[in-house]
């Protein structure tokens, strides 16, 4: 089968914040599909929904109490059908976020093992507590990826939960966990789905319950990370199910080296078509994300040419609905937003692989602009404020700690028009709209040829007739500490894409060329601006 994701480009709705067509705060499916024109005329190929199913929310929909329905709050599967048919009308396909490493602890599965039904109780993870001297212990010492213990005591045991205490992890040592996801897979790709987003996949199976290595965070991680088990569930499910549709998966991988990118990848394999790495994500962090430090380009170019040389194939991103806006962190504070936006943007569309946009990024949105805990609704932040206050760290620095990471920098509603709540719903949003709505915002941009918006257009429009930036080969090309510069060539086109990540003038030194696109309108041959990032393609020699 023709692999088709690979011309495509993904665009990743966040349903809660995307648009709200009924007035309760909340995104929904109608209003996905009040803008699927918007998205066309992007040049959007595939939609990637983050969860739509029922939930109670603990994590925004990644904690699912039914695999096989629709959140009332989004609609009805009658609305997913018409959406499906609403997409196909117009050549856009959808990919639906497969959450299988937990389920929600009120999904029925969860609530019969609570009572210790024979069948349910070994869905899920359990163990009895360890006793030193006369106080009880969790299990063992593994930590959860929200901070804390990863166990949970309910009745006489206790069950592992790797993200919060409502998300108790599945136990893939149980057939029937997989007979039922399988069945799980077919009900969504039989109505219409092109494939799936696989949450937290690399970490799905336990080789034991052991004690972990004492981490920073994440003990216990050795246990879980990339193991033989993963990899050979993500084969029976491509081999019993995936390999029936045309379809493909992304998997979303924690902790993963292009080696286990790699090995997660590979055709022979079959296991996944692309995964998530998230190590130019790192590239502003230490450790792990709640500690931040200075972005430094030559750290992240380093990782950056480091995926794009050693995997055939992969994803290309700078945002989801996880991590805070990329204008906020990869360029200086005070760097001008709209050639900013720009010029990452143009990096994410001309990498070698398949971009994935997040709703937002085309318009360049900002981080929230939360000024406390209070307006904060993410499960993640309030969990690492909760244990920042028993290590006694002082309000002052927890609220920094939060203001810069916490995910809901990037979850805030999308930006329509400069009517009130951003034009994102006409009753109280679920979460504070950024007050800079009024000048960032899809109608302001759609009439200005100028805008961020329109040169997203003009990128995705140029790379789906571009030989080179849909398959070309990738070279990095050496250039100063402020910029990073790559060829991408198949032969018949030889382009280089130049991108200043600075706020000074940088002198070029190229052979005869001609600039295709850049982000300054009237762009000079001698000279990069700040921020400009520029396609030139090299006349034939
Ligand atoms: O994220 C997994 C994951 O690794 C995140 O917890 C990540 O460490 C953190 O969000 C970075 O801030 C996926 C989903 O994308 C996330 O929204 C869910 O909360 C999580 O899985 C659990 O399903």
């Amino acid at each position: 089968m023709k692999k088709w994701w690979k011309e495509s480009v993904v665009y990743q709705i966040y349903p809660r914040s995307f648009c709200d067509s009924d007035g309760d705060g909340v995104g929904d499916i109608p209003g996905i599909i009040s803008k699927l024109d918007y998205l066309k005329s992007l040049g959007v190929d595939v939609i990637w929904l983050s969860p739509v199913y029922p939930s109670p929310n603990d994590d925004n929909g990644y904690d699912i109490s039914d695999y096989k329905d629709i959140h009332p709050d989004f609609g009805t599967l009658a609305d997913f059908d018409r959406m499906v048919a609403e997409c196909r009308a117009r050549d856009i396909k959808i990919i639906m976020d497969l959450v299988i490493n937990h389920t929600s602890d009120e999904h029925k599965w969860f609530k019969l093992a609570k009572q210790n039904d024979p069948i349910y109780r070994d869905y899920y993870i359990w163990k009895k507590g360890k006793l030193k001297g006369k106080k009880e212990l969790p299990p063992n010492n593994w930590t959860s990826f929200f901070g804390g213990d990863a166990w949970k005591k309910e009745g006489e045991e206790y069950y592992l939960h790797l993200f919060s205490t409502k998300q108790p992890d599945l136990n893939w040592n149980n057939e029937n966990v997989y007979r039922e996801i399988k069945e799980v897979l077919a009900f969504w790709l039989d109505r219409g789905v092109a494939g799936f987003r696989c949450d937290v996949i690399n970490i799905i199976f336990k080789t034991s319950l052991e004690d972990g290595k004492k981490h920073l965070a994440l003990t216990g991680k050795e246990h879980y990370v990339s193991k033989e088990g993963a990899h050979e569930i993500l084969r029976r499910l491509r081999k019993d199910i995936l390999s029936k549709y045309d379809c493909f998966t992304v998997g979303e991988t924690v902790l993963v080296n292009t080696q286990m990118a790699r090995d997660l990848c590979s055709s022979e394999r079959g296991e996944l078509d692309m995964v998530f790495g998230f190590e130019h994500m790192e590239s502003d962090q230490i450790g792990y994300k709640w500690f931040k430090r200075k972005f430094r380009l030559s750290r992240f170019k380093k990782v950056i040419d480091k995926w794009q040389r050693e995997l055939e194939w992969n994803t290309n991103y700078l945002e989801n609905h996880d991590q805070p806006r990329s204008i906020s962190r990869f360029v200086p504070r005070d760097a001008p937003k709209i050639p900013a936006a720009k010029m990452l943007g143009l990096m994410v569309l001309s990498l070698r692989g398949t971009p994935f946009i997040y709703e937002g990024e085309e318009i360049g949105m900002t981080n929230g602009d939360f000024e406390s805990l209070d307006e904060i609704m993410d499960v993640e932040s309030h969990t690492i404020d909760k244990l920042a206050v028993k290590l006694h760290f002082p309000k002052s620095i927890r609220w920094k700690m939060i203001k810069y990471t916490s995910r809901d920098n990037a979850r805030t509603p999308m930006q329509w028009n400069n009517s009130e709540n951003a034009g994102f719903t006409s009753g109280t949003p679920w979460l504070k709209v950024n007050s800079n709505y009024k000048s960032i915002n899809v109608e302001n941009q759609s009439g200005d040829k100028n805008s961020v918006l329109s040169f997203y257009k003009q990128i995705i429009n140029y790379r789906k007739n571009s030989p080179a930036l849909l398959r070309g080969d990738y070279k990095m090309i050496k250039s100063s500490a402020n910029t990073f510069f790559f060829s991408r060539d198949c032969g018949t086109e030889k382009l280089i894409i130049m991108l200043n990540f600075s706020d000074s003038r940088v002198k070029i030194n190229m052979p005869p060329n001609e600039i295709q696109v850049s982000n300054f309108p009237l762009a000079d041959k001698v000279f990069l601006q700040p921020y400009e990032g520029r396609i030139i393609k090299l006349a034939k020699q």
